[in-house]
């Protein structure tokens, strides 16, 4: 097991020595689990084509490390504590001997219909224990999961189907989520329509709803459960093999496919989650994201797991059946550690603080946040109201891309400043970048973010285009990865994440590309051109605006409006969704044809004071009509 960093100078000497000597850093911290062969070498690296390898030649299987090596210690621990939608449904306890077993079957289940190693599987499922099993049962025998977000459009689904070739889909009949009921089943027949590569739908019955089972193709979990033993052995890997492709927004309107290899991401998602949440062996952890996002990748599953840890995961929304709903599962289950964004902690800040004060809150111990930047607002409600002035908060900035959280206080050992994700964890270089690339050293400063040196849980290649992940991620500032945000370093070193200098914009902790949305909304039959900004949003951190271009004699009313947004909802998902679209003639743009965003932004934020220079824009007289119609 993994040793955490007890105190902060123990942090500092533990952080000097993982600058000093990566390499045996992280081999002291990887001979800690369980290999079937030891690794040959411990890191392999450059940032050029990039080519990263940690613990090559290492073989072992993730599952025995987060299942068969707790059996002996913790087989009748608490693994998965499952809280439903519906408040009156039961909370289900899953011990790690039974999540073994359940795991095993489930990947028995898989290769009766065709699943194996290096085969892609797609998961398109709500949050009900199956989903955390089907991950699971994917890496016990090899396979290379690809989850998508159930809040995608079948559009969206089948993209990421046909990009990866997966030849499995799992899938349920639908799925709960507040008073809502999702359909999913039926997406996914939508889907599959395109999706050549598809063989075997398998399909878990959780709402019993009316579906239709396509002959040869769809068969119930259920019933393949019952055909298969819950004894599987675990399939031999690479520490290099991938483990699982996760797709996420960036510049261009085609999302990319992140992939996580098996060994490092095991080592660093233990580590990072022990240290930064303190995890002691018998906390109970709750991290309320979906397992669609790569937090609930991490921090639901692999990481709890691998630290033998409880965690809980919940099947609905912060308000539902009321906005008390978070806090009521923190009383029943007694919740030490609690992980959610800024967006959530925001929207239950607006609703009476009777919400929060009818509960006991007193088990936590420890509060977390990701997605985007916390406000300061938020951040001292969070810390009152729900940590009593009592638990450390740890704002944890990490990405897709890294796999784990990078830059964040351990909570109770290093020092906070609210808004700032603080100090890297030991093993990560950051630093700041000026516009000519050259790094910023010294404090009081701010530049790009960048990290100079490999970590054990940072992506590999984007699935089927090495070539866009070196341009995206390796070529902006040789020998660096650039992460896309914008950072401060303050007098003391602290580091603060301002948020994206890219064209992504984050929307309730939900990345997304601008050009993604404006394709969608070029769908729109009547849309000539559209260009998406983000702007300061009071729930979601940043709302999305949409400017668009007609065609002449297409009313520009509400009913279009809703027409745009239907298009939105069914390319991408609601998440998309703009929220103000104003009709323009035209959009500012440069000579040579390039948006100037720059201003859309400011408008936007109703900030129309200082445009700055629009002296190099082909038709400055655009601008004015914009700003005059101003939503
Ligand atoms: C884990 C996750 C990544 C982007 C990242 C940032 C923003 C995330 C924080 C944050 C400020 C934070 N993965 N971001 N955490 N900004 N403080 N604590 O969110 O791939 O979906 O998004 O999110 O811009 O680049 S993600």
């Amino acid at each position: 097991m993994i040793q955490k960093i007890n105190s902060f100078e123990e942090y500092q000497s533990e952080y000097a020595k993982s600058v000093a000597n990566p390499e045996e850093f992280w081999a002291e911290h990887a001979q800690t689990f369980q290999w079937k062969k030891q690794w040959d070498k411990t890191l392999e690296w450059n940032f050029e084509e990039p080519k990263i390898e940690w613990f090559k030649g290492g073989k072992l299987n993730i599952t025995e490390n987060c299942l068969d090596r707790h059996l002996e210690e913790r087989g009748d621990k608490t693994a998965i504590l499952w809280e439903p939608n519906d408040p009156s449904e039961s909370a289900i306890h899953i011990t790690y001997k039974e999540l073994h077993e359940r795991v095993c079957q489930f990947a028995n289940v898989l290769k009766n219909n065709g699943g194996k190693k290096g085969d892609r599987i797609c998961l398109y499922m709500p949050m009900v224990p199956e989903l955390a099993i089907a991950v699971l049962a994917c890496a016990r025998i090899g396979a290379i999961h690809s989850v998508v977000f159930a809040g995608f459009s079948a559009k969206a689904l089948a993209d990421r189907i046909n990009d990866a070739k997966c030849n499995i889909l799992l899938t349920s009949d639908g799925g709960f989520r507040g008073a809502k009921t999702i359909n999913l089943k039926s997406i996914a027949d939508e889907a599959l329509e395109n999706c050549s590569s598809i063989q075997k739908s398998i399909v878990l019955k959780r709402i019993n709803s009316e579906v239709t089972m396509k002959e040869g193709r769809d068969v119930w979990l259920h019933d393949e459960l019952a055909k298969v033993d819950v004894n599987c052995k675990a399939e031999e890997m690479d520490a290099e093999d991938p483990l699982f492709i996760l797709y996420t927004s960036g510049s261009t309107g085609q999302p990319k496919g992140v992939q996580h290899t098996i060994g490092g991401y095991m080592v660093y998602t233990e580590y990072s989650f022990r240290n930064v949440f303190q995890y002691e062996e018998n906390d109970v952890y709750w991290c309320t994201a979906d397992i669609g996002w790569v937090t609930g990748h991490s921090y639901i599953v692999y990481g709890p797991l691998l630290a033998g840890a409880t965690t809980v995961m919940f099947e609905g929304v912060p308000t539902y059946p009321d906005a008390g709903r978070f806090w009521e599962v923190v009383e029943k289950h007694k919740i030490n550690a609690f992980y959610t964004a800024p967006t959530a902690i925001r929207a239950l800040q607006a609703c009476d603080i009777g919400f929060v004060n009818k509960y006991d809150l007193s088990s936590l111990k420890v509060l977390g946040s990701v997605g985007e930047p916390i406000n300061v607002e938020a951040w001292e409600w969070y810390n009152k109201h729900i940590g009593k002035n009592n638990c450390p908060i740890v704002d944890t900035w990490w990405q897709t891309e890294t796999g784990g959280i990078m830059i964040s206080p351990l909570a109770g050992i290093t020092p906070l400043k609210p808004t700032y994700a603080t100090l890297p964890l030991p093993g990560i270089q950051p630093c700041l970048v000026d516009a000519d690339g050259n790094e910023t050293e010294g404090n009081d400063v701010v530049g790009n973010l960048c990290i100079k040196f490999p970590w054990p849980s940072m992506l590999r290649t984007l699935w089927g285009d090495h070539e866009r992940c070196r341009q995206t991620y390796f070529a902006t500032y040789s020998g660096k990865y650039f992460t896309g945000d914008g950072c401060k370093r303050d007098e003391n070193g602290m580091y603060r994440i301002t948020g994206r200098v890219d064209d992504v914009i984050n929307v309730s902790g939900h990345r997304m590309g601008t050009a993604e949305v404006e394709n969608a909304i070029n769908e729109h039959e009547a849309v000539i051109e559209s260009a998406i900004v983000g702007y300061p949003h009071d729930i979601k951190g940043q709302g999305i605006y949409a400017y668009c271009i007609m065609e002449t004699g297409k009313a520009v009313d509400d009913k279009t409006r809703t027409e745009i947004l239907a298009k939105v909802t069914d390319i991408i998902g609601p998440i998309a969704k703009p929220d103000k679209i104003q009709f323009v003639s035209g959009l500012p743009k440069t000579r040579s044809g390039k948006i100037m965003r720059r201003i859309l932004r400011k408008i936007a934020e109703g900030d129309t004071s200082n445009l700055g220079d629009t002296s190099t824009l082909l038709d400055p007289s655009v601008v004015e009509e914009i700003k005059i119609g101003a939503l």
